[in-house]
């Protein structure tokens, strides 16, 4: 075996888990509708599928609120349609990594 196969693969796998996360959790959530014979887009969150999202897989302290939930998906629903597809759910993501990055930076200052 090349001896550059190890700890540089395992490198650039960290990029391509974190892609296969963000897809695996969006999917597993945009699907739900749809699933439950609903007849909503299987590959975009409807406020419900956001609403789930926020609870199980971000711990969002205001996802219980519909007030807050719509406000988001108002906010973060680019085009109009009243769902999230994966740029926009993206979008989203990179927003809070960007301000997380940011927290860290100034920490990092100090
Ligand atoms: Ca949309």
């Amino acid at each position: 075996m090349s001896s550059c196969a190890g700890p540089k693969m395992q490198r650039k796998d960290r990029i391509w888990d974190a892609i296969s996360t963000l897809m695996k959790v969006f999917h597993e959530h945009a699907s739900k509708d749809s699933s439950e014979g609903k007849g909503k887009d299987r590959f975009k969150l409807s406020k419900r599928e956001l609403k789930e999202l926020m609870q199980t897989d971000f711990d969002f302290d205001n996802a219980q609120d519909p007030a807050k939930i719509e406000e988001m998906m108002k906010e973060l629903d680019k085009d109009g349609d009243r769902q999230l597809d994966f740029r926009e759910f993206v979008d989203f993501v990179v927003t809070i990594a960007c301000a997380f990055n940011k927290i860290h930076e100034v920490e990092d200052s100090e």
